[in-house]
């Protein structure tokens, strides 16, 4: 089979069909395209060398923005090394720790992709079903594509009162932007490049999920509303030993943050 990915998926089309291609994500790029892959890192070197052998394993042309939140641990080394191994990876380091919002903030700044895609530094996520996740935006139905873990993929059994956590941020979220979303918290988030960069975000920590919400739902003077779809996204959640940091006190801020951003800009 053809090594270029655009050539395999135009043979593929001939095989299959184009119709059920793209039922699985196989779609020619179009010419030029580029992916902005904005991570924020905080303590992660057991994952992140891998992630990002991960990420550059995607057949999307792409450059990867990585924001080292004043991590204590190995990663400004494995940061370092992966700018020196790879030419479109580009590392930014915020002077003290900030939290995931800022550091998004940090990214989105340097990206110049026409989408931009957020991705956590673990493994939680699947960085394979970036395809299926720029699809909606790449035909011209979205400008904006929010991962759901809880409307069809595999995901790993985890914690109980999470989920519960989850679908009540979610359905407050909703109750307020009138989206129906089914997976607010989810780290997978993607954007026409205008979108994001045109947005006046000021969260710092875990409140970036819900502010970025209500500012997609906002009613913007004279132009019309964002277009948002929803794709399933798998889930592989990790444990606390593993290294998961969110807690309670961050669903209390993201309960905050859903009024808040509602409210007032
Ligand atoms: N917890 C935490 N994560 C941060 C911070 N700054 C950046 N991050 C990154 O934000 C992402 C989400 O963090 P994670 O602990 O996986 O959150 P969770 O998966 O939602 O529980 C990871 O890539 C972190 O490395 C920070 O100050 N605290
Ligand atoms: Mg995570």
């Amino acid at each position: 089979m053809a090594a270029d990915p655009n050539t395999r998926a135009a043979l593929l089309e001939q095989l299959l069909g184009v119709n059920a291609c793209r039922q699985i994500g196989i779609y020619p790029i179009p010419p030029g395209f580029k992916l902005s892959v904005v991570i924020p890192v905080y303590n992660e070197e057991r994952w992140l060398a891998e992630l990002v052998r991960r990420v550059q394993a995607v057949e999307i042309p792409k450059e990867l923005i990585l924001v080292n939140d004043f991590s204590k641990d190995r990663t400004p080394e494995i940061l370092a090394q992966l700018e020196k191994q790879y030419d479109n990876v580009r590392v930014f380091h915020q002077p003290r720790n900030m939290g995931k919002g800022a550091a998004l903030r940090e990214g989105f700044k340097h990206c110049t992709g026409d989408l931009v895609i957020v991705q956590d530094a673990d493994w939680e996520y699947n960085p394979a079903e970036y395809p299926k996740l720029i699809q909606p935006i790449l035909d011209d139905k979205a400008d904006v594509v929010i991962g759901s873990r809880f409307i069809g993929e595999s995901h790993r059994v985890l914690y109980y009162w999470h989920s519960v956590g989850n679908k009540v941020l979610t359905t407050l979220s909703n109750w307020c932007t009138n989206l129906n979303l089914t997976d607010m918290e989810t780290c997978y988030k993607v954007f026409r490049r205008e979108v994001i960069q045109g947005m006046n975000l000021k969260s710092n920590r875990f409140g970036f999920e819900p502010e970025v919400t209500a500012k997609i739902a906002r009613k913007r003077a004279g132009k019309p509303r964002w277009r948002v779809f929803e794709v399933p996204i798998s889930y592989s959640g990790r444990t606390y030993e593993e290294g998961k940091k969110i807690g309670m006190k961050d669903g209390f801020q993201a309960l905050y943050c859903i009024f808040r951003y509602w409210l007032a800009d």
